[in-house]
């Protein structure tokens, strides 16, 4: 392909599509060789459903998948080289000679959605691989801790079969989407399970936002694996762990606060990376997405580390030894050769609004909601992005009446969760369940509140007004319409890649809706 398509996130150019450079700063290689990938990954998944011949290593397949899709998301990978010998690793998973054949680079078109002609046959087929791959990054931070699912991986298998059978009929796909979300509960109860039996339940907790003295690392990204890793080797070292965006419900976990030198969070959502990171000082470690392409002369490229899915070749990377453990020495001797974090904020954030803790709280909630004291409850989970539009979420927390609260996860909180809404009677107005995956623990908490009040989930007292960005919060999405969750309000775009005639059957069958301006979204949500 002499340009590139890809239109998988919110910030998909002018909401139609990136043409000729992504605005996440993907470039041309990079997409074109991503979609090889993917095409590769469809060519995999075809002879392990097969599973004909003896040589095919079925479980080997499930688990390169897995982590093939995680490479796609939105930013993720930028290391054109990292994809290219993805994709010769996968090349030695097959075993038809004529399949070892294909040149997945030149042919790379078979995994774009422009190859899919019919503009609602795309829609559908891209709304199901964006799911997968959202799907797929959790489940790989559950397999990281131990934890898997047959099942997960059977249906992403045979599902990947499904997006090249032109016998499927929209309707056929649409029952796929279905069974997507289906998936996706389940995966994201497994991570939940991977998190709480490992690190127990999350429990209220108050986080400082300021800093301290010593030198320190910071951690990005999701993986609650990479960082018990980094905590275990720093302890005793001197060096203080700081958590950044997505990373800051470590601090809610007890088998992880429980480390003396994982001392506070560090700056706000990942589009903030680049001046946090400058101001940070000391060592960053990126566990995954969401990673924002340097520039050229930036001061903290020497200081930045990756691992896990994610890639950016100007940065180094830390492997698995051969004992399968990542060793951050290099990066805890680099952190005693800078100074301390610069200040840029202080005070506290409080969270740990799990489905656990706040089931125990159950009864003064629900006391709260009888008494009128809480009048409505507002889902405002998802993912923050860079656009301006985004003011629109602090202003509609903002704006929200007092009597309102919010149940959040994910990094969309950082648009409202330094802005002190106070509390009602006790309880925050902000409740954060924790990552973009603890979507689940919304999800529990919702189901619990149904079946306290003996009404559907719909009858229930709570709105939703979701931002979305990139193909996480797809899986999360089509996991709240499979539970049967009715007029979320998705924002601040509806996404690109939906076509008309996708978007309409949504916005029929599950009242899906958009946003609008702060005042008639207050009027039309709470009324
Ligand atoms: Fe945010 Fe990025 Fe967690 Fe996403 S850091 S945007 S949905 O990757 O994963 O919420
Ligand atoms: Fe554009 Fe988003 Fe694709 Fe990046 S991931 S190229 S910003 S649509």
């Amino acid at each position: 392909m002499e340009n590139m398509f890809c239109y998988q996130c919110q910030e998909a150019a002018g909401n139609t599509g990136c043409k000729m450079r992504g605005v996440c700063g993907k470039n041309k290689e990079v997409s074109n060789n991503l979609d090889g990938l993917k095409y590769l990954l469809r060519v995999l998944a075809k002879q392990a459903s097969e599973n004909s011949d003896k040589e095919t290593d079925v479980k080997k397949i499930d688990v390169f998948i897995m982590n093939g899709l995680f490479q796609c998301i939105t930013n993720s990978n930028f290391d054109d080289a990292a994809i290219k010998s993805t994709i010769e690793i996968g090349k030695r998973l097959l075993t038809k000679a004529s399949d070892r054949d294909i040149d997945f680079i030149k042919d790379s078109i078979k995994g774009n959605p422009l190859f899919t002609k019919d503009i609602d046959i795309r829609s559908a087929r891209e709304t199901i691989i964006y799911g997968l791959m959202g799907m797929a990054a959790y489940h790989s931070h559950a397999y990281n801790l131990g934890k898997f699912s047959d099942s997960v991986f059977t249906f992403t298998r045979n599902t990947l079969v499904a997006l090249e059978d032109d016998s499927i009929d929209l309707m056929g796909y649409v029952k796929i989407i279905d069974q997507t979300g289906k998936y996706g509960v389940e995966v994201m109860a497994l991570l939940d399970k991977a998190h709480t039996s490992t690190f127990g339940n999350p429990e209220i907790s108050k986080v400082s936002i300021g800093v301290k003295k010593n030198p320190a690392i910071l951690i990005t990204g999701h993986d609650l694996h990479d960082i018990r890793a980094l905590l275990d080797q720093t302890k005793g070292t001197g060096v203080d762990v700081y958590t950044h965006s997505e990373m800051l419900p470590a601090h809610y976990y007890p088998q992880l606060k429980k480390y003396e030198n994982l001392v506070g969070n560090y700056g706000g959502a990942w589009h903030q990376q680049s001046t946090d990171f400058e101001s940070f000082n000391g060592p960053i470690l990126f566990t995954t997405n969401c990673l924002v392409p340097p520039s050229k002369d930036a001061r903290y490229n020497d200081r930045v580390y990756i691992t896990g899915n994610t890639g950016m070749p100007s940065w180094k990377r830390i492997d698995k030894n051969a004992n399968g453990e990542k060793d951050y020495s290099e990066i805890i001797e680099k952190a005693k050769t800078c100074g301390p974090p610069t200040e840029i904020e202080s005070g506290e954030i409080v969270g740990g609004f799990a489905h656990h803790q706040v089931i125990a709280l159950a009864d003064t909630i629900v006391a709260a909601v009888k008494s009128g004291a809480i009048k409505k409850f507002v889902v405002m989970a998802g993912c923050d992005g860079k656009f301006k539009k985004r003011g629109y979420y602090t202003e509609f927390a903002q704006k929200l009446p007092k009597d309102t609260v919010i149940l959040t996860a994910g990094c969309a909180k950082y648009r409202y969760n330094k802005l002190n809404l106070g509390d009602i009677g006790g309880i925050p107005r902000v409740l954060d369940a924790g990552q973009c995956n603890d979507s689940y623990s919304l999800a529990v908490i919702v189901l619990k509140l149904a079946e306290v009040f003996d009404c559907d989930i719909n009858e229930l007292p709570i709105v939703y007004n979701i931002a979305w960005y990139e193909q996480k919060a797809v899986i999360v999405l089509l996991s709240l319409l499979h539970l049967g969750v009715k007029k979320i309000h998705v924002g601040p775009t509806l996404p690109a890649f939906l076509s008309e005639n996708v978007a309409n059957f949504l916005k029929d069958t599950f009242e899906l809706g958009t946003i609008s301006t702060v005042e008639q979204d207050i009027k039309k949500m709470i009324g």
